[in-house]
């Protein structure tokens, strides 16, 4: 260990992703964990496939391109050139790109310098950045300039004045105000020398987060072996191999567009990725018929606008072979019209940034294909369905979701309580999702038994809006829940008991937006209540009062409807 190292680990907590040994040595022995790592990988395909297109962004008309070997090249001055600013292996950074091959470079580069990309939303904003900024003991942040409208410069100094351990900023793209604030990333150069040797398969490659159903999100350290493992036998699951285009629509820092199969699996496999600008029909269309797209994931609402889309548009999209649907569950009908609006494979998609990811298969039968959400990738993954007491449910029965398996974590970053909570002492984690097993494993999602709403594949706790809500002076008391929304599947639906002078919804949204979240959780719709209805308040548990203020609102809509 050098000295650089022995400074890091005393500086900052150890990022750790433990099994048991005897697992460790089974997940070896049946070939999961190779000891592969990112940039080792990276390294070999930049080599097997020099020339060929790893990387095209860009809109129509204003594309860019990069070779394996590009890619690999450009990795490399910029992880040299962070090293070269002061940043030590081990150390972690924020990075918050939008789909643009930086957003790319960027991460590969940070795995060639050893570096731990913590991945942050385009949507995030100042409450969210400085959350993880400080959970993962940041030292640099990596965003845009001025991006989708947003000036991400304003978000760069707001973190510095919150969270002054992040002494790095760099900027992708024009820079734009021409003094030495930020580091522009184009400039970055640095000896190559200096980057560190390939890190240990086992040590944890990078930190996503969890869409979180209790309070702020949580960082989930996924390890090189694991996240290798789950990326290359998605590949095997999903079609992907050297001839694959793969586009990501989604946000490229969501794991499901990184890793089912995703960018990684593409890069993996040798195959080229399309970077969407937009996750609509618009962006992704003519996209699609340049590069002679073969495979996408998309959330539900998405796929319904795209099959729809699909029927009308002149853009040939006769290359795509395979969409995958995922995030959020689509229902059987919704199942239907994306097979038959878009002419290809459907494939269901149910993962989460914590491991598990199941899949239909690509030659399962109809009826798996529209009313399932699939079953799991490894046959080591563990999977259990018990009721409220922990007891085994037979198939066909509701109950929880728990799990294990070779890439499933065993516990969240820094987070002592979240981890009493989300795992068994046996090391299986509570997805909070109610499930029922069918025949052969493959599994169909019923609900959840957590508070968040899924917003078209975006998580959003409960807990989290109210507490934002509650700090607002007019605010008595608020409960957060989702309402079942044709075109969102869920939306949120905040129920406010006011004090004092009476805000109006769109004071108290605005609210929300002020304290500097992502749009994302801003509540949909505000209700105004007198009273929380309950006899018993302070006896029963937030959970219990979300589910009755749900249930009376909807009885009473749907009692509005019938008259
Ligand atoms: P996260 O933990 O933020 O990565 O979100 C993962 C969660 O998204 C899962 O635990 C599910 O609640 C939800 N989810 C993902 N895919 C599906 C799907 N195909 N159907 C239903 N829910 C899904
Ligand atoms: O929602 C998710 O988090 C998700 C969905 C599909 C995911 O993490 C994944 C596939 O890997």
């Amino acid at each position: 260990m050098t000295d650089q190292n022995v400074q890091i680990d005393a500086g900052l907590l150890p990022l750790r992703q433990v099994w048991p040994d005897e697992l460790v040595a089974r997940y070896r022995a049946a070939g999961y964990w190779r000891g592969e790592t990112m940039p080792a990988f990276l390294r070999d395909r930049a080599q097997r496939f020099a020339d060929k297109t790893a990387v095209v962004g860009g809109a129509v008309g204003n594309e860019t391109r990069l070779s394996y070997a590009q890619l690999w090249q450009e990795a490399g001055r910029i992880g040299a050139g962070l090293l070269a600013q002061g940043l030590r292996p081990g150390e972690r950074v924020v990075v918050q790109l939008a789909n643009v091959p930086a957003f790319i470079t960027v991460v590969c580069g940070l795995f060639r310098a050893g570096l731990i990309p913590a991945y942050a939303l385009p949507a995030h904003r100042i409450t969210e950045i400085a959350h993880f900024a400080r959970k993962a003991q940041a030292s640099a942040y990596v965003t845009h300039a001025l991006q989708d409208g947003f000036d991400y410069r304003t978000l760069a100094r707001a973190l510095r004045d919150e969270v002054p351990a992040v002494k790095h900023v760099v900027i992708a793209g024009e820079a734009g105000d021409g003094n030495e604030e930020f580091i522009a990333l184009d400039v970055l150069t640095g000896d190559e020398a200096s980057l560190p040797a390939d890190p240990d398969p086992q040590s944890v490659a990078f930190l996503q987060i969890s869409g979180g159903s209790t309070g702020l999100s949580k960082l989930i350290p996924r390890t090189h072996d694991d996240y290798i493992y789950s990326f290359r036998a998605s590949n095997d699951i999903c079609g992907i191999d050297e001839h694959s285009v793969y586009m990501v629509a989604l946000p490229a820092a969501h794991n499901f567009p990184m890793s089912s199969s995703g960018w990684l699996g593409a890069l993996h496999a040798g195959a080229t990725t399309v970077l969407s600008p937009g996750a609509g029909p618009d962006a992704a269309f003519p996209l699609i018929a340049r590069e002679r797209v073969t495979c996408v994931g998309l959330v539900p609402p998405l796929a319904l606008l795209w099959s729809d889309a699909a029927t009308k548009t002149p853009h040939d999209l006769s290359s795509l072979q395979v969409m995958q649907v995922g995030g959020a569950k689509l229902v059987p009908e919704a199942a239907r019209r994306v097979v038959s609006g878009m002419g290809c494979k459907l494939q269901q998609v149910f993962g989460m940034a914590e491991g598990l990811v199941n899949y239909t298969r690509l030659d399962d039968g109809e009826d798996i294909v529209l009313n399932t959400q699939g079953r799991p990738i490894s046959p080591d993954d563990e999977v259990l369905v018990v009721d409220d007491h922990g007891n085994p449910v037979p198939d066909g029965t509701t109950g929880h979701l728990l799990t294990r398996g070779p890439y499933t974590i065993r516990g969240y970053h820094n987070d002592d309580a979240a981890n009493a909570r989300s795992f068994t002492s046996d090391g299986y984690y509570r997805t909070g999702d109610m499930v029922q097993r069918r025949p052969g494993g493959y599994l169909v999602v019923q609900g959840r038994a957590t508070d968040h709403i899924n917003r078209a594949g975006e998580k959003i706790s409960a807990e989290e809006i109210e507490d934002h809500l509650l700090a607002h002076p007019a605010v008595f008391d608020a409960a957060v829940v989702s309402i079942p929304d044709d075109y969102l599947g869920e939306r949120s639906c905040a129920f406010v008991i006011t004090q004092g002078d009476v805000p109006r919804a769109a004071q108290l949204k605005a609210w929300v937006r002020g304290r500097g979240l992502a749009a994302f959780k801003v509540p949909d719709q505000i209700v105004f209540v007198d009273a929380f209805g309950t006899t018993a308040v302070g006896k029963i548990s937030r959970r219990e009062l979300r589910a009755q203020l749900r249930e009376k609102y909807l009885s009473d809509l749907s009692e509005q409807k019938d008259s």
